[in-house]
């Protein structure tokens, strides 16, 4: 589950780097500023995060919380709690619309539910044609027509289609661009509401894809398409491609929208679900050193199997890990803090008033290994 990011952050790390060359564990606010503005975190919110952070040495709990608080809208996965549920894929051309739904076709179908796709970008013939391979390669039905034809009737299609079949997803393209502007937002806006009339609540998730080498010069495009429909969340594209991997920031906190996944490639599996927890720890990865512990355990870079035995461990009792710092109690949803011992011999569970709520022995763990 973590280090999933490396692939994605990997240029945003060496630009962060390049200003800040040797990791430490506490960061003068002014070379933080020059390390947040490499990453292309955008400068409002730099702004935001160094006035709230007191000290003139930053720690890397510090920035932690403050970058975890501009991702507070992030989501979980959601099931297709409706069938069939579907998602309505929207944003600019070149942004990845296609190609993030060959991506997603692929996340559902591995899960074991049936996928349909609509190709209602009938403005160009390219973008038909282009979705077919994709339905065709990935062994998917879809609904399309000729260019030109009317994209809501494709979506109307494509969803009753799925209701006849017992399908559990259908996933509508849509075009980036049209003659003007207001065709574009007129286009969109019926497409949403014929989906209804197929459907009852349906579109169920409207996705903005998002450039992800644009960094924050994408949040005004994407403010844009956010009035026309309100946007259900974000998927960042491009991310392996470019060093602006902290604009995620400042676009998740300009939107107040959760991003659902993140695009690290141009395969199908090149598909990240965005876990904020994760990102915020390869980020930070990147700036801070972590410091060398002595006796004990080593909690900040537990090996795989020590990390899934703490897991199952942790699952037993009703907690998810979400990262080497943070769970979630399974009944409530609320999100604990993880820290190991003063003696690191043990890793605990702790809520926001300091009270310890379960404690888990390294030695079980290396029992576990075995
Ligand atoms: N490196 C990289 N390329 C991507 C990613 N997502 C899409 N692309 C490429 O971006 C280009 C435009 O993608 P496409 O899906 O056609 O965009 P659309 O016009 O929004 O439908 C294509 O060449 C894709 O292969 C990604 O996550 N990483
Ligand atoms: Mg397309």
């Amino acid at each position: 589950m973590f280090g999933f990011f490396k692939k994605g952050l990997k240029k945003t790390a060496e630009a962060m780097k390049s200003v800040a060359p040797e990791k430490r564990t506490k960061i003068p606010k002014d070379e933080l500023e020059d390390i947040l503005l490499e990453a292309d975190v955008e400068y409002d919110l730099i702004e935001i995060i160094l006035r709230e952070l007191y000290d003139e040495q930053v720690t890397r709990k510090q920035l932690e919380s403050k970058l975890l608080a501009a991702l507070g809208w992030a989501a979980y996965e959601t099931p297709a709690y409706e069938k069939p549920f579907v998602e309505l894929v929207i944003g600019v051309n070149g942004a990845g619309k296609t190609t993030t739904i060959a991506k997603l076709t692929k996340h559902y179908l591995d899960r074991g539910e049936r996928v349909l796709l609509g190709a209602s970008d009938t403005f160009r013939a390219a973008a038909i044609e282009q979705l077919s391979r994709w339905a065709d390669r990935l062994g998917v039905p879809i609904v399309a027509t000729k260019q030109g034809h009317d994209p809501s009737a494709v979506a109307y299609d494509a969803i009753e289609s799925a209701k006849a079949r017992g399908f559990e997803r259908v996933i509508i393209d849509t075009a980036g661009r049209l003659h003007t502007q207001t065709n574009l937002a007129e286009e969109l806006k019926k497409i949403v509401r014929i989906c209804g009339k197929a459907h009852e609540g349906a579109p169920h998730r409207k996705l903005l894809i998002i450039d992800g080498t644009q960094g924050n010069s994408a949040i005004s495009q994407a403010k844009a398409f956010n009035e026309i429909i309100d946007v259900d969340g974000i998927i960042v594209t491009k991310l392996d491609g470019t060093a602006k991997g902290g604009a995620i920031f400042s676009i998740a906190y300009a939107l107040r929208l959760p991003i659902f996944f993140v695009g690290v490639g141009e395969k199908p599996e090149d598909l990240v679900v965005f876990d904020k927890y994760a990102f915020v720890d390869d980020f930070l990865d990147a700036i801070f050193e972590t410091p060398q512990q002595e006796g004990g355990i080593d909690f900040e870079n537990l090996d795989d199997t020590q990390r899934k035995a703490l897991a199952a461990r942790m699952r037993a009792d009703g907690y998810e890990m979400l990262s080497k710092h943070f769970v979630r109690n399974m009944g409530n949803w609320e999100e604990y803090r993880l820290v190991p011992n003063e003696s690191r011999t043990a890793v605990e569970i702790v809520d926001k008033a300091g009270n310890i709520l379960n404690i888990y022995d390294a030695s079980a763990l290396e029992a576990n290994d075995a």
